[in-house]
């Protein structure tokens, strides 16, 4: 027997929302985040009139007016935004107990206990997608299939305002095309490794023997093992708590020298400290994560007399995590940062809601 796993993410959330309240904001080009003004301005997510001139999340709001000179852009309401969070996942609570979060816009649903007797996900996925735009006036994609890895990619396919389904007969074809780009953790540095080995699709992937994968890519080879055949067993975990927050980094070439490093770590900062911001978490401990060339691996941590979300302190702690290590004659392959001890703000949880805090970029929850 399958599993049924529907996975939800609303189309331009936070956008929608500010459209939804502010009907002057309709049918126009909007960017929710930073002003251009305003120094270190970025567009947290633009509306979908908005991304037919480029516009995209993370992107410096300068660079969006540029593209597109009509731009509106509207100041964040996180409150509303978490609110909306809440309602969604009561919706999702009428249809089933299992439900892992991964931000405030997307979450993970195991239906397979089918707990309305609607006797279908499809009809499942349309039901949930009818409540939240009938009594949320706001509209979400789902991917429905047998595994999170495929409801996930799924979502996506027929975005905004749709939904797929991969069904277990579809699913060896499916992943024999999908490319590797595609495949959950694999970042720019894993696919150019892969294309040099001659892996592109998932079909190139099934050819090669498990083995073979764990040589190149270690733990995770197994992953990508199990899932070029479509087989993907992490369950819908529905309390799980998150322990840290990471950003690392593989880099083509070995560092040798800080003033290497020290991009480097300003950009995993910056990573990490947004994340957080975005979770309204601070965080008390520093971990800096060092792989050598011969892939012997350290991490060294410093707690910090009050918990933070500011780039500088954490890459200041960071660096002087690295240096204190010793760089002499040292070929660096690999950096990360962790943040860890996490206070929150508000008095119950990240979200406000009592459920757990964004974890979709956290790259070490895959393989651990
Ligand atoms: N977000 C952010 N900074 C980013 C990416 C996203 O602040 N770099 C916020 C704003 C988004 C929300 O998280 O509205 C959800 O992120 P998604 O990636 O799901 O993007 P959207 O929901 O905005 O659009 P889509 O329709 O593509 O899902
Ligand atoms: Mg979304």
């Amino acid at each position: 027997m399958h599993r049924k796993i529907i996975h939800i993410d609303m189309d331009a959330f936070y956008a929608s929302i500010e459209q939804r309240d502010h009907p002057e904001y309709r049918g126009k080009p909007i960017a929710v985040g930073g002003s251009p003004e305003g120094r270190g301005g970025v567009v947290a997510t633009a509306s979908y009139e908005a991304r037919k001139f480029g516009v995209r999340s993370a992107m410096p709001s300068k660079k969006a007016l540029e593209l597109c000179p009509e731009m509106i852009f509207v100041w964040p309401r996180f409150d509303v935004y978490k609110e909306v969070s809440g309602q969604i996942r009561e919706i999702f609570s009428r249809y089933t107990d299992l439900i892992e979060p991964l931000s405030l816009d997307e979450a993970f649903l195991d239906v397979s206990a089918d707990k309305q007797g609607i006797g279908s996900a499809i009809d499942i996925a349309t039901a949930i997608r009818a409540a939240i735009r009938a009594e949320l006036n706001l509209t979400a994609s789902a991917g429905i299939s047998i595994n999170k890895f495929l409801a996930k990619i799924a979502s996506d396919m027929n975005k905004p305002d749709g939904q797929t389904f991969i069904g277990p007969s579809r699913v060896e074809a499916f992943m024999e095309t999908l490319p590797v780009e595609k495949f959950f953790g694999v970042g720019k540095v894993t696919a150019a490794k892969m294309h040099a080995l001659g892996l592109f699709t998932g079909a190139d992937l099934k050819r090669r023997e498990e083995a073979e994968l764990i040589r190149h890519f270690g733990k995770a080879g197994h992953f990508y093992y199990q899932i070029a055949r479509g087989i993907d067993d992490r369950p819908v975990q529905p309390d799980r708590e998150l322990k840290s927050l990471a950003a690392e980094d593989t880099f083509p070439v070995d560092l040798t020298t800080l003033e290497e490093m020290a991009p480097e770590l300003e950009r995993l900062a910056a990573v990490v400290t947004d994340r957080l911001l975005r979770n309204e978490m601070k965080g008390r401990t520093v971990t800096v994560k060092i792989k050598y060339a011969d892939f012997k691996q350290i991490t060294r941590s410093r707690s910090l007399p009050q918990a933070t979300d500011d780039p500088t302190t954490v890459l200041q702690t960071a660096v002087e995590l690295l240096v204190s290590s010793g760089l002499d004659n040292k070929r660096i392959r690999l950096l990360g940062i962790s943040i860890s001890n996490f206070t929150v703000d508000s008095p119950t949880s990240a979200n406000g809601d009592g459920s757990p805090p964004d974890r979709s970029g956290n790259q070490l929850d895959l393989f651990s």
